[in-house]
């Protein structure tokens, strides 16, 4: 690379450089000499972006979030729009309480990703209702809300016109926290433009940008992808590579309905627990991804039955012996509530129940009034 010229991974903003495999941003030599010598394809990748787009395996290099966060500060520092992207599967796991700390006065247009994943039995307005309510409890106030799904390409054209209406020449950053689907809108608008696909990096591995991706818009000023926030003590950080799809669904969920009396648990695999200590009987409606197996058993066996079953029926995780003791937490509802497993979804159980939830070791389980009630 010649000492003037820096270039920088059109998948995932790393600076390239060609000395180190094990850090961001490594091209083989002889690749970006070919590109040099040929710039006539002008979309350069390194390798971890090679592999991620063409074999969905990532190369782990190290995440830098004091950086990442530098990064957001900046925003502060000049007029910008920021479009706040929040998965709707994933609420908790997508809010960055300091957020309007890191960007100063600049407005936020909220967006609510991955609306294909919520079941059809949901009113999409209300839903909407809902997230500025969260949004207010957690003292930000975005100055409008839009839902989208970036990945089935819906409403993108909604969100365009906001953009356009609200961004007066100034740059569009687009934030949030990991695995929220900020390249994914940033491919789905950037398509909607120009026609061109899949030109940023997207995974479900958490950190998949590294850095800011600057992209020029038609009159002025700048598009900007983020790397996103990293929220600690996340359900990922316990399972394998295959494993994370169970956190990132591809599908409509279906809503899992189970009939229940009181002393009767439900696992989620070997992930989570539910057990309805006391109270009527009623409808627990479970809402995860598709694939993750559900298993109702009595409360009197539930432990025995997980120590038995972890890692083979009770699956994920594959590996019992490394896997976090399950910790409870005691729960009595009043209304109808959602007990939230973060990144696994939430259970949807009804008023006066007394229960207890449990998550590995480390993790917290919310509880909010249902979202359907
Ligand atoms: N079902 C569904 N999945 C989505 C949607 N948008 C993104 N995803 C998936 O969510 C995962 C993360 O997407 P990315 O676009 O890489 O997320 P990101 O916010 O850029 O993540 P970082 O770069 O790590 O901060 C991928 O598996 C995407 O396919 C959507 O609208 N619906
Ligand atoms: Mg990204």
């Amino acid at each position: 690379m010649s000492e003037t010229e820096t270039l920088f991974c059109i998948g995932c903003g790393a600076k390239l450089q060609s000395v180190n495999p094990q850090e961001a941003g490594y091209i083989p030599a002889n690749t970006l000499k070919k590109y040099q010598e040929d710039s006539s394809e002008p979309e350069l990748y390194c390798q971890r972006c090679f592999r991620l787009r063409h074999y969905n395996e990532v190369t782990q290099v190290p995440l830098d979030d004091v950086h990442f966060k530098h990064l957001l500060s900046q925003i502060g520092h000049e007029q910008a729009l920021v479009v706040y992207v929040v998965d709707l599967f994933n609420f908790s796991g997508s809010l960055i309480k300091q957020l309007q700390h890191y960007i100063g006065k600049n407005p936020i247009l909220l967006v609510g990703n991955k609306a294909d994943l919520i079941p059809s039995s949901f009113k999409l307005n209300k839903l909407k209702n809902w997230l500025q309510h969260q949004l207010k409890t957690a003292g930000l106030h975005p100055i409008a809300t839009e839902l989208v799904s970036a990945k089935k390409l819906t409403n993108i054209d909604d969100l365009l016109t906001k953009i356009t209406q609200l961004r007066h020449q100034r740059n569009v950053y687009v934030v949030g926290t990991t695995n929220v689907g900020k390249s994914t809108l940033i491919n789905a608008i950037i398509r909607a433009h120009n026609g061109w696909q899949d030109l940023i990096t997207t995974s479900n591995f958490p950190g998949t940008t590294l850095n800011e991706i600057r992209l020029p818009l038609t009159d002025g000023g700048e598009l900007v992808d983020t790397p996103g926030i990293i929220h600690k003590n996340q359900i990922s950080q316990f399972l394998t590579a295959k494993e994370l799809k169970y956190l990132t669904p591809q599908k409509e969920i279906h809503p899992r309905i189970f009939q229940l009396q009181e002393q009767q648990t439900l696992f989620l695999a070997g992930l989570g627990r539910l057990d309805f200590v006391k109270g009527k009987p009623g409808s627990f409606v479970v809402y995860v991804d598709n694939q993750l197996y559900v298993h109702r058993t009595k409360l009197e066996q539930a432990a025995d039955f997980y120590q038995r079953h972890l890692g083979e029926l009770l699956q994920p995780p594959a590996e019992a012996d490394t896997f976090p003791p399950l910790r409870a937490q005691n729960i009595n509802t009043t209304v109808k509530s959602d007990i939230v497993f973060s990144g696994l979804g939430w259970i949807a159980v009804p008023e006066n129940v007394q229960l207890q939830a449990y998550l590995p070791q480390g993790l917290q389980v919310e509880v909010r009034p249902s979202l359907i009630n």
